[in-house]
C-alpha cells in the first residue's frame, strides 16, 4: 500500500480553507504577543518520534490477545506501516527494533526499504525477559542480575549481538530494559542482584561503539511483583554513572508509581546530563501503555515544559531519543499512533509557548499566582493549527486521522495481507 502525494493533497483540500483561517487567527495572536511563530513551526517540523516495531500489531494482555485485521507479519510490513504513518504525520521518521523479534533476513533489503520510506533506525532494544528458542540458559530467575555466571554471560552476549545488528543498520543506541527482580521476599539478595547487574552492564558498555549511547530503562514492578533490580531513576542513574559518559537513564512515562512527579525527575536528570531517552505513553494505574495524553495531558505538558527548558539550558545533556512505547488492545494501532503523535506534538508546542524569562522573573519574585498563570495560559492555548501547519508544509496531512480513514488504508492493508495476519513479537 502506497499513499501518493496527490491523495494527501486531495484530502487536505477538504480542510484547507478552515485550517488557514484558524492558523492565521492563532499566528496573529501569537505574533502580537511577541512569539516567533516561524521558529515554533520549524521546531515542530524537526521533532521526530521513533515507533517501536511492536506497536504496529495488537498487543493484548496476559488474558488474551485479540488480533487486528491486516496486521504486519514481517519486518518489511512493519516498516511499511511506519512509512504510512510518517507520510501522514511527518513526525514518525524512525523505527526502534526489538531483537530477536526483528532480526533482518537480508540487511540490504531492509536498509533500502527504510531508506525509500525515509525511516531511520533508532535505538535497538535487547530482550532478556524471554527465553529464546535455541538458548542454553533460562532467564526465569533473571538475566544480567542472575546468580549464575553462565546466565549472565549469555545475557551479556545477547546485548553485544544486538549492538552488532544495530551497527549494520545505522542505529546509534542500545536500550536495555530488564525484567530482573524477585517475586517474593527473601528470594534475592538485593545487593548481589544490583552488583551483578552493574558488572554485566559494564561488560556490555565496554563493547559499545564510541558514537553509541546505552540507555538504561527503569520500572518499579512487573513482571516481578516484589522487587525489581532497576526499580527507579536513582538506580538507573547510579548504573549509568558507573558505566560511563555514554550511558544514560531512560524515562518511560508508565514506569512510575501513581502520582510520581515525573517532570521533576526529568528536570534533575537533564541537569546532571544523564537523560538519554524517553518512552511516551499514558497511564492510570501502572505500565498501562495507553495512548499518549489520553489520561493526564496536563502532566505531559509539565514534563515537556521541563524538557524544553532542559534542551535550552542543559547543554551537557545529549539529544534525546524519543519513542512511543504503547500497546493496543482494542484500537487500530495506526490510528492509535496518530493520536499519540498528535498528543506529543501538542504538549511540545504548548511547552514552547511558555515564556521562560517571564517565568523565571515570576519565580524570583515568588509570585506564585503569576507562575501558575504563565503555565496555564500556555496550556490553554489551542495549538492544533500550529501542528497542522507544520505537517501541511512538510507535505503531510492536515488531519491525519481523517485522511487515514478517507483513504481506506486499513481496508487496503487487509486486502494485501489478509484478514488473519498475525503480528510477530509481543
Ligand atoms: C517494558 O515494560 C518496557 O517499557 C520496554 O521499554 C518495552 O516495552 C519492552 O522492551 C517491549 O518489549
Ligand atoms: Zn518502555
Ligand atoms: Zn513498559
Ligand atoms: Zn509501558
Amino acid at each position: 500500500m502506497k499513499i501518493k502525494q496527490s491523495h494527501i493533497q486531495d484530502t487536505n483540500s477538504k480542510s484547507l480553507q478552515s485550517h488557514e483561517e484558524s492558523f492565521d487567527f492563532l499566528a496573529d495572536k501569537l505574533n502580537n504577543k511577541g512569539v516567533n511563530v516561524n521558529n515554533l513551526i520549524a521546531k515542530l517540523k524537526e521533532f521526530q518520534v521513533a515507533i517501536p516495531s511492536w506497536a504496529l500489531g495488537a498487543g493484548g494482555t496476559r488474558f488474551g490477545r485479540f488480533s487486528f485485521y491486516g496486521e504486519p507479519s514481517s519486518l518489511e510490513q512493519k516498516l511499511e506501516d511506519i512509512g504510512l504513518l510518517n507520510i501522514l504525520t511527518q513526525t514518525a521518521g524512525a523505527i526502534s527494533l526489538h531483537i530477536p523479534w526483528d532480526i533482518p533476513e537480508d540487511y540490504n533489503t531492509i536498509k533500502e526499504l527504510a531508506n525509500s520510506l525515509d525511516i531511520k533506525f533508532d535505538a535497538v532494544n535487547s530482550n532478556t525477559f524471554q527465553d529464546q528458542k535455541k538458548s542454553k540458559e533460562s532467564y526465569k530467575y533473571g538475566s544480567l542480575s542472575n546468580t549464575s555466571e553462565a546466565v549472565r554471560q549469555q545475557a551479556i552476549q545477547h546485548n553485544i549481538d544486538v549492538i552488532n545488528i544495530g551497527k549494520k543498520l545505522g542505529s546509534k543506541s542500545l536500550t536495555v530494559w530488564l525484567a530482573d527482580g524477585s517475586c517474593f521476599p527473601g528470594q534475592n539478595n538485593f545487593q548481589t542482584a544490583f552488583q551483578n547487574t552493574q558488572d554485566s552492564l559494564k561488560s556490555i558498555y565496554k563493547e559499545l561503539p564510541n558514537d553509541w549511547k546505552m540507555l538504561i530503562e527503569y520500572k518499579p514492578f512487573e513482571p516481578n511483583f516484589y522487587s525489581t533490580v532497576i526499580q527507579d531513576w536513582g538506580t538507573s542513574f547510579m548504573l549509568a554513572d558507573e558505566c560511563g559518559d555514554r550511558a544514560f537513564s531512560l524515562v518511560d512515562l508508565g514506569h512510575h508509581l501513581p502520582n510520581s512527579n515525573i517532570e521533576q525527575i526529568v528536570s534533575i536528570l537533564m541537569l546532571k546530563g544523564k537523560l538519554g531517552g524517553f518512552h511516551f505513553n499514558d497511564s492510570k494505574y501502572g505500565d498501562d501503555d495507553l495512548t499518549v495524553g489520553c489520561i493526564k495531558p496536563y502532566a505531559l505538558f509539565l514534563i515537556f515544559n521541563e524538557l524544553v527548558y532542559g534542551m535550552e539550558n542543559n547543554t551537557r545533556n545529549p539529544d534525546l531519543a524519543w519513542m512511543i512505547d504503547a500497546s493496543h488492545n482494542i484500537k487500530d494501532p495506526i490510528e492509535d499512533l496518530i493520536q499519540s503523535l498528535e498528543a506529543i506534538q501538542e504538549a511540545y508546542a504548548k511547552a514552547l509557548l511558555v515564556d521562560q524569562n517571564e517565568l523565571k522573573m515570576a519565580q524570583n519574585k515568588n509570585d506564585v499566582v503569576a507562575c501558575q498563570e504563565i503555565l496555564q495560559n500556555a496550556y490553554r492555548t489551542d495549538v492544533r493549527p500550529l501542528i497542522q501547519q507544520a505537517r501541511f508544509i512538510s507535505g503531510g496531512a492536515i488531519n491525519p486521522l481523517q485522511a487515514y480513514r478517507l483513504l481506506n488504508i486499513r481496508e487496503e492493508l487487509i486486502k494485501e495481507r489478509g484478514r488473519h495476519s498475525v503480528a510477530t513479537g509481543l
